[in-house]
């Protein structure tokens, strides 16, 4: 081999190692990155740089549904010229092929999130029939207030006289009518109520209403199967059916089972990155999604049970933290403290002063397994719906029926682990204190104060200018992506420009970790008008509301704002706009629909695999706006991406005749009901 072939060899070796501060922009993952290279473990950031993505499936326009393919349709490098020829084998356009795996993603995501909700369903309805002993309900007034909404009487007439119902008695009619949701043939889920008249009536009108949340994931797969439905606005509109039924009932009935049985959150402190694990303490992750573990998991830590046999074994304490939506669940109820977000999980592993990830569901990487191996890390899993080949994995199955004796067993499983550190442990300092847990009934009471909880004050300061709109931003991390960058950027430039962000997911922990889930963050990032309202109030402008299911409180707080009046009659009316920056999940493209539907404007970043099919991508990102009122958009460069949902809220100010400066008036109850009739 020549010098400069041996030089060239080199060099593409130099450039397929991992920079630190080229992939991530968070100091305690550069830190575990360096960790990693030394100690010879891979993760997904080295993946990332020698495997790269297919690029007819990044353009959506591969078909391998039939065993006559794989079809594969890339877009000609000169583009399309004259009439598009491409076809499958059986004649499929691609526009048949991308709305079939874009429709296939809503249903993976629509099933996920809503096999969470029904898993939820049956805990509620087995706490609410006294089977288990380990659950209770707990927000007594959630559950009065969500009763009406599945047409479950809160009240009993007894000799003529009005009499309160049993609560158990109520919360068994509740969760078994919650729980029929998922098997209902026809008619339509309770909650599409509760969208706003005007969003409920265009549903009918379109015929998009659910019948039931399995019926319409099963439709989509039928749907999509060779041979069968070849209309991609069609089947476009079945994905509308099946993502509504995911927001607006799989993650929405969710939410609020969970919030019964665990709490609703209100605002608490909490503290974010890998910096919040001990070296001395026995460390516990938990990571995953459903809080039903995890909730057991934080009883069994606490107790001096565990904790006396924690220190016999020679730790001071327990440490038990969250990762990915697991920690927003944990954190928001308990303030437990949170390690890390999505592309954070190996490298938890990686600090040497973990004693067990304990997993349940969704973005578990299998690859933690094989880390795990390089540490004295025990992976345990715990759904049977869950398992990993790879590595030394422990299988220890939780059940409701005796979830906190599991709970111990896992915990017991973590604490005889301690002893077995093989390395030197590294723990970055990085970790940053936060607020969280708004959820839409705390934001409620925040804004209007105690005896006057109401979304009024943020459609008084939106009216008046302050506020310029409402930025929803959410989502995963991306390893074709720098981490956590897109979030960052796309959330500072909405602050700067007067746009207050709410948040879920990966993101939020994007944010917390950057200091953002603060109310001293106000005067830093924020324009003067945000940061003027978040300084009286006392709120960080960037309000944390939970986990990927809660994105049914965005769903839920858009409601809010448009039933307070003065801001239009549908949540399209507001200046508002939808953004998943660092988006990878089959859940993110599913929430990405019901928003869409809602009549949100909702900009993905990274990729959309639509890009191969002209006609569909322009379906998607402009004809749906004469549709529902929100359409699906995709820019990749995050200051663009913020610009663009900007542009979007000015749009809708100015159909709303808010784009004028207005001088700030004191409305009476005379001129706010003179709104709500407008
Ligand atoms: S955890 S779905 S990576 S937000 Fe909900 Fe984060 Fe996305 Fe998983």
């Amino acid at each position: 081999m020549s010098a400069d072939e041996i030089k060239a060899k080199a060099e593409v070796k130099a450039k397929k190692t991992v920079n630190p501060r080229e992939v991530t922009v968070d100091p305690a993952t550069q830190q575990m990155l360096e960790k990693a290279a030394k100690d010879g473990v891979e993760t997904i950031f080295d993946r990332a740089i020698t495997m790269k993505p297919c690029n007819i499936g990044e353009q959506g326009t591969c078909c391998k549904n039939c065993s006559q393919g794989p079809c594969r349709l890339p877009l000609p490098k000169k583009g399309i010229e004259g009439k598009d020829e491409r076809k499958g084998l059986c004649g499929a356009t691609p526009e048949t092929i991308a709305a079939r795996n874009f429709a296939r993603m809503v249903a993976g995501g629509a099933a996920a999130h809503s096999d969470h909700g029904r898993g939820v369903a049956e805990v509620f309805l087995a706490a609410a029939r006294r089977e288990t002993e380990d659950y209770h309900i707990q927000d007594i007034e959630k559950l009065l207030e969500i009763a009406p909404d599945f047409e479950v009487a809160t009240t009993v007439i007894v000799d003529g006289q009005e009499q309160e119902r049993d609560v158990y008695e109520i919360a068994v009619e509740v969760g078994e009518k919650a729980l029929a949701e998922w098997g209902k043939q026809e008619g339509e889920i309770y909650y599409a109520k509760r969208a706003p008249e005007a969003r409920y009536k265009l549903w009918q009108d379109l015929d998009v209403v659910p019948r039931g949340i399995d019926r319409e994931i099963v439709e989509i797969m039928h749907r999509t199967h060779m041979g069968v439905d070849q209309d991609y606005r069609n089947i476009i509109k079945q994905c509308s059916r099946a993502a509504i039924g995911d927001g607006w009932a799989g993650s929405m009935i969710a939410t609020d089972l969970q919030d019964i049985l665990f709490g609703t959150p209100y605002p608490t402190q909490g503290e974010i990155n890998l910096g919040v694990l001990k070296a001395d303490h026995v460390n516990i992750i938990v990571h995953g999604h459903e809080p039903l573990l995890s909730e057991m998991i934080v009883v069994a830590a606490q107790s001096p049970e565990m904790l006396d046999y924690a220190k016999q074994k020679g730790a001071k304490g327990i440490i038990l933290a969250g990762m990915c939506c697991t920690a927003n669940e944990i954190l928001m109820r308990h303030g437990m403290p949170i390690a890390g977000n999505y592309l954070q999980q190996e490298l938890a592993i990686v600090t040497g002063a973990l004693d067990a990830m304990v997993v349940d569901v969704q973005c578990i990487m299998e690859n933690i397994a094989n880390v795990a191996q390089c540490y004295h890390t025990k992976v345990i899993t715990t759904n049977p719906r869950a398992m990993i080949e790879s590595g030394d994995t422990v299988h220890i199955e939780f059940d409701e029926h005796h979830a906190l004796e599991d709970a111990k067993k896992i915990v017991k499983t973590a604490i005889d682990n301690f002893p077995n550190r093989k390395a030197e442990a590294m723990i970055p300092a990085a970790k940053e204190k936060m607020v969280v847990g708004f959820s839409y009934e705390a934001i409620n009471y925040h804004l209007g104060g105690t005896f006057r909880g109401s979304y009024w004050p943020l459609n008084d300061n939106i009216i008046n200018g302050r506020i310029r709109g409402i930025g929803g931003v959410v989502g995963c991390n991306n390893a074709r992506t720098t981490h956590d960058e897109g979030h960052l950027i796309v959330v500072k430039e909405l602050l700067k420009n007067d746009v207050i962000v709410l948040t879920t997911g990966c993101n939020a922990m994007a944010c917390g970790k950057a200091g953002l889930l603060t109310p001293e963050a106000a005067k830093v990032y924020c324009g003067p008008g945000l940061a003027e309202v978040c300084e009286t109030v006392g709120i960080p402008p960037v309000l944390h509301m939970g986990s990927c299911v809660d994105n049914s409180r965005i769903l839920m707080a858009a409601t809010q704002v448009v039933k307070a009046g003065g801001l239009g009659k549908d949540i399209s009316d507001l200046p508002a706009a939808g953004s998943a920056p660092e988006w990878m999940s089959e859940k993110a493209i599913s929430i990405g629909h019901y928003f869409v539907t809602a009549g949100v404007y909702t900009v993905f970043g990274v990729g959309l695999p639509v890009t191969g099919a002209p006609r569909f991508q322009k379906y998607l990102f402009e004809e749906l706006e004469d549709i529902y009122g929100g359409m699906w958009d995709l820019v990749v460069d995050p200051y663009e991406h913020a610009q663009k949902m900007i542009k979007h809220i000015d749009k809708k100010r100015k159909a709303l005749g808010l784009d004028k400066g207005k001088e700030r008036v004191l409305m009476d109850m005379a001129d706010r009901q003179k709104l709500d009739a407008a």
